[in-house]
């Protein structure tokens, strides 16, 4: 693994490059017309058409994109990235038949991550964490969620914390941790969920973002995990300490919760397959994100959808994320999904492509650095070796990254 320091800056000028609709905030160039990059000390300083660069600009040094479509980095926006083994064992007997129920009963499921993840230490946990890592960024990934929630104890939720952290000071690409201590009851906690959730609330969540671990907080609210109540209790933990929220909301059944999230002017609620009216209603208000995830719903053999046809008509933003995590989405590409969300949830190419850009960074609260070209964000764009746009979400198993521009450097492909 290359350390950051070692990948090249991408100052200097970009030519030869195509820029893929909605790619650029205030910036529509028409079919053919050759676009130009500027980036300065890692930031974007302009973009637009190669025939009106400004000539302060011109003698800058350059870095030719070779026709290439240039799009924003993509943005990962929900991933359990960091946990100790994998679970390809519940696979097996998925096929063969077994339920969830049974699976957990021979001692799989959530638990069984969470047992695996304890017993890692912070060093192994990073190193079964970056070839993970490595995969996402490969699809031009530039920033991307992880979230906590197999450790479910102040010790082992910090490890995981710290190592997603760790990872993004080693590859210089943006992570936000978020803190999901209740995705699981431990089993010492057996019949306590309160006394759990008191824990998370009073111990964990205060310690942990204190320390500067936390971005943002989320629960997994679900008959087979937290109540309304219960998630509520850590919506109310997380505003006393200024922290956003966001939610595992309607992935098996209607709960209510995006409707409670939208209160707690949730950045995104997300699966969302048994969403009902008022929660979309309760989400356009707020302005909370619609985070699908194809993959997990493809893993499960899902047959609920989403309701896309609403969302779309209120008007709720919609991103695709890969839900990465051992049990229900062992997804590496986040490509993958945006064909797997226009195919499984008929989503337009356009709409998947904002929903890994633009979207997705506003789920992360990112919507001023991330997700567009703009001047003044930094450098996070990607060069693809594709004619048009619509074949990000085309192809699938290609990698057609041609260069990735990762927080002003060159991070992978073509050095140009
Ligand atoms: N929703 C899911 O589908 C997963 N977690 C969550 O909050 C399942 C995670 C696992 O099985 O390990
Ligand atoms: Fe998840």
């Amino acid at each position: 693994m290359k350390s950051v320091s070692e990948y090249p800056s991408a100052d200097g000028l970009w030519t030869g490059l195509r820029l893929a609709p909605d790619a650029a905030s205030g910036v529509a160039l028409e079919d053919g017309v050759e676009a130009a990059i500027v980036v300065i000390q890692g930031a974007i300083r302009w973009a637009g058409a190669r025939d009106a660069l400004p000539a302060e600009f011109a003698a800058l040094p350059t870095h030719d994109g070779g026709g290439a479509l240039v799009t924003p980095g993509l943005v990962d926006c929900h991933t359990h990235l960091v946990y100790g083994g994998q679970r390809a064992n519940e696979f097996a007997m998925r096929l063969a038949g077994a339920t969830y129920e049974e699976v957990a009963k021979a001692g799989g499921g959530i638990v069984s991550s969470v047992r695996a993840t304890r017993e890692a230490d912070e060093d192994t946990l990073f190193a079964q964490a970056v070839p993970r890592l490595e995969q996402l960024l490969a699809d031009g990934v530039c920033a991307i969620e992880i979230k906590s929630g197999y450790g479910l104890s102040l010790e082992h939720e910090r490890k995981q914390l710290r190592v997603a952290r760790r990872l993004g000071e080693a590859y210089g690409v943006t992570v936000r941790t978020t803190f999901l201590g209740a995705h699981a009851l431990p089993p010492e906690y057996a019949n306590r969920s309160g006394d759990y959730i008191d824990l998370v609330c009073r111990e964990m969540l205060p310690a942990l973002a204190a320390e500067g671990l936390v971005d943002a907080v989320d629960v997994f609210c679900e008959r087979i995990a937290f109540s309304l109540a219960e998630t509520e209790q850590v919506f109310q933990a997380a505003q006393a300490l200024g922290l956003p929220v966001k939610l595992h909301a309607e992935q098996l059944s209607d709960m209510g919760g995006a409707a409670l999230a939208a209160r707690y002017g949730a950045l995104s609620c997300d699966h969302i397959e048994h969403l009902s009216a008022d929660g979309i209603e309760a989400m356009r208000r707020s302005g909370t994100v619609a985070v699908l995830l194809p993959g997990a719903y493809y893993t499960l053999r899902d047959t609920h959808l989403p309701p896309i046809d609403a969302l779309r008509a209120a008007g709720v933003p919609m991103a695709v994320s890969t839900d990465h995590n051992p049990g229900t989405s062992p997804a590496l590409s986040l490509l993958l999904m945006a064909n797997m969300a226009c195919t499984l949830f008929r989503l337009t190419v356009p709409e998947a492509l904002a929903g890994i850009t633009r979207h997705a960074a506003r789920a992360l609260g990112l919507q001023a650095t991330h997700g567009a070209i703009a001047e003044g964000m930094p450098a996070n764009f990607v060069l693809w070796n594709v004619r048009e746009a619509a074949e990000l979400a085309y192809w699938f198993g290609q990698q057609p990254v041609r260069t990735v521009v990762r927080q002003g450097r060159i991070a992978a492909g073509v050095q140009a």
